[in-house]
Order: C-alpha cells, then sequence, then structure tokens
C-alpha cells in the first residue's frame, strides 16, 4: 500500500520533506498540499509532486478522503490546530518541532490523543534517529557508567533579524531538550540561564550568547550552549561525563586534509546538511507507522514535556540567573 501524504506549510522544511517522500523514501507519495502563501504550495507541485491537489486551508486537506496521513511543517503557532484536526478525523499526523508554542497547547493535544486511545503523533525531533547520537546512548549505557554532567553547544552561524531572545529556547535548545531526557532516559527538575556579554553580531533583541543550565531528576547538571551568530559553521556539541569515563557526541564525516603546513577539515554550515540522514530516517519510521493507521517515536507527550521545559527555560531567561523549578503532571498510560 501508497501512504498519501498532505503537506501543511511548504516553506524549508515542508519542501524538502516533500522532497524526500517523492525521491528518496519508500511506501508514500505527496497527495495534497496547503500554505497559507499559496504561491509555495504551488511551487512544491510543480517542481516535486505534479500529481498533488492544492488544498486552500489545512482543514480542507485533513477532511480530503484521499489523505490518510498529515505533515504539519507550518509555523510552531499554528501547529496545534492542525495535529488536532488530525487527531479528530483519525488520521496519523507528523508534526515538526515545536508541537505546540505553549505547554497548554501540547497539553491539549495529549488529552485528545489520550481520549482517542491510540498514538496517531510523531513528534519531528529527528535527533533521535540520528547515528552520531544513537552511538553516543550505546556508550552511555554500556561504558562511562551513570551520567553526572552533559557539556553540550547548539551553534549556528547566523539567524534572520527577526530571531529575537526567546526563540534561542523554543526554535533551537528545543532540540537539546528533547534529545537529553531520551539520551539520559530523564526528566528535567529546573532551569537557570546565564548570559555572558552580548557577540558584536547580535542585536538588542536577542542576548547571544547564552547558557543554560538544566538538573534532572537524577541529579544530572547538563549546561548547553546556545550561540546562534557564532559565524563559523553549524556546530552541535555534547559531551556526557560519567562514573566511569566519559562520551562525545562523533563530529560529522569530514575529510581531514594537510595543506600549506595546517590540518584542516571542513565544518557544515546548514542545519539541513548536518542532520540530513536523521530526517530521512525519522520520516521512514513515519511512513511505516501511519501505514498500520498509527505513530511511534518522538510522542506528543515528549512533545508536552519539551513545551513545559522550553516555558520554564523563557522564564529563567527572565529572571537571569535564578533557578526556575519544572515539573511534569503524572505520564498517561499510552505513553507508558
Ligand atoms: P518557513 O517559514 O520556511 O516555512 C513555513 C511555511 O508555512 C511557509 O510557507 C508559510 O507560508 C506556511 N504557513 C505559515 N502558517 C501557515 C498556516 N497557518 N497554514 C498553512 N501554511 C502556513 O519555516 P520552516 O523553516 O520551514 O519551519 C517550519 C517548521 O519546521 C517550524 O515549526 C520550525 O521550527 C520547524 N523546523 C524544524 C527543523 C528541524 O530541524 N526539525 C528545522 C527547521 C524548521
Ligand atoms: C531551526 O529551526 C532548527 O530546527 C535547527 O535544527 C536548529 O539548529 C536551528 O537553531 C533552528 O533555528
Amino acid at each position: 500500500m501508497t501512504l498519501n501524504i498532505g503537506v501543511i506549510g511548504c516553506g524549508m522544511i515542508g519542501r524538502d520533506h516533500a522532497r524526500r517522500i517523492q525521491q528518496v523514501l519508500a511506501g508514500a507519495q505527496v497527495v495534497a498540499l496547503s500554505d497559507v502563501n499559496a504561491a509555495n504550495a504551488e511551487s512544491v507541485r510543480k517542481d516535486l509532486a505534479p500529481q498533488a491537489r492544492i488544498y486552500e486551508t489545512g482543514e480542507a486537506l485533513i477532511a480530503a478522503p484521499e489523505v490518510h496521513a498529515v505533515l504539519v511543517t507550518s509555523w510552531g503557532a499554528t501547529h496545534e490546530p492542525y495535529v488536532l484536526a488530525a487527531i479528530a478525523a483519525g488520521k496519523p499526523v507528523f508534526c515538526e518541532k515545536p508541537l505546540a508554542t505553549t505547554a497548554a497547547g501540547a497539553r491539549r493535544i495529549v488529552d485528545a490523543e489520550v481520549a482517542f486511545g491510540r498514538r496517531l503523533v510523531q513528534v519531528g525531533f529527528m535527533r533521535r534517529y540520528d547515528a552520531g547520537y544513537l552511538a553516543l546512548k550505546a556508550a552511555v549505557e554500556q561504558h562511562t557508567g551513570a551520567p553526572i554532567l552533559v557539556h553540550a553547544a547548539h551553534r549556528n552561524p547566523a539567524v534572520p533579524e527577526a530571531y529575537v531572545t526567546p526563540m534561542a529556547i523554543h526554535d533551537t535548545l528545543i532540540h537539546e531538550i528533547d534529545v537529553f531526557r531520551w539520551l539520559l532516559d530523564d526528566d528535567y527538575v529546573s532551569a537557570r540561564v546565564l548570559y555572558p556579554r552580548n557577540s558584536e553580531r547580535s542585536h538588542t533583541q536577542l542576548r547571544d550568547p547564552q547558557v543554560v543550565v538544566l538538573e534532572t531528576a537524577k541529579g544530572v547538571l547538563i549546561d548547553v550552549e546556545i550561540f546562534v551568530n557564532c559565524h563559523y559553521g553549524y556546530d552541535i556539541q555534547c559531551e556526557v561525563v560519567g562514573e566511569d569515563g566519559t562520551a562525545r557526541l562523533p563530529e560529522p564525516m569530514a575529510v581531514d586534509m594537510r595543506l600549506g603546513a595546517k590540518r584542516q577539515s571542513t565544518i557544515l554550515t546548514d542545519w539541513k546538511d548536518r542532520f540530513v540522514a536523521s530526517y530521512d530516517v525519522e520520516l521512514q519510521d513515519f511512513i511505516a507507522a501511519a501505514s498500520k493507521g498509527g505513530a511511534t517515536g518522538p510522542s506528543s507527550w515528549d512533545g508536552y514535556a519539551a513545551a513545559v521545559t522550553s516555558d520554564a527555560c523563557v522564564q529563567a531567561q527572565e529572571s537571569e540567573g535564578q533557578s526556575v523549578a519544572i515539573e511534569l503532571p503524572a505520564r498517561p498510560a499510552l505513553y507508558k
């Protein structure tokens, strides 16, 4: 059976996911597209999915009988109503991060899915599918002994002018928030944010870089540097310090060159290249589960836990250096 997918939001990542469904992955095709900017949907249809029908609204796309499953790749603030509509229609839905821009919105999705009685939602936390993070998790579980500390960095070369301080949390840190819960099999209990002087490449509405310190229920302390104007490249670093040793996230493969009395290798500059393989694996996983009418991988509960943590981190940003408590209610049986 070929899974018929409808894509809502045909910008950068919507286009890229449509490309992988049409050209890279097996078992699915894009049959429907929708975007508030109709030109974006038309451009994806023309370049990648000539068979797709364009719908004026995301709601109409979700209701369309030929659509078996939905991809939500519109702006973050618009995810919640589309995911809720897909659940109401009983259709599997892959939602890019964030699941919702507030914890209350993510909770409404959890409650709707629990009421439906079966998992339908996969959240686009693709790092869980990255070969490097999977190898790091295996090393932590088998070799380093119980984790005590994590040192991490999330560096982007530059961001658009519209990117402001809280986005460092809900647009950028949200990947670390999810991947460290998964890596350590743990939950967060508190967050603090510290700022050095502002980078000269930043502006008055963006404190950059910043350091987020998260503490987990098992007592692990995690420091994450977020530096979105680092200039030199897109660089994701992570080192876990355990009782018996340390384990570090592998660098992306790069040729080691010796030229002009220097050793050098290329550093990537675009997040699309850094995680290209994991986007492929996460969507193939979605296609496999959605073809059976369900969902797998990062769940609504994971999206909710990330939203609760992001809300606390934004509060911590505003209370410069003070610790903010993070509390999750009991996990519903659907996600155990
Ligand atoms: P974008 O701005 O390039 O594309 C978003 C598209 O959604 C635009 O074409 C816009 O017109 C459309 N849109 C906005 N509101 C809509 C609505 N209500 N209904 C239908 N279409 C609507 O943004 P980008 O970078 O593609 O990001 C989209 C989402 O994907 C965001 O939530 C972002 O956080 C996430 N993302 C995830 C990444 C990852 O690494 N997993 C990487 C980049 C983005
Ligand atoms: C972007 O939206 C992403 O999701 C990228 O993975 C992340 O590295 C970047 O900081 C975000 O702006």
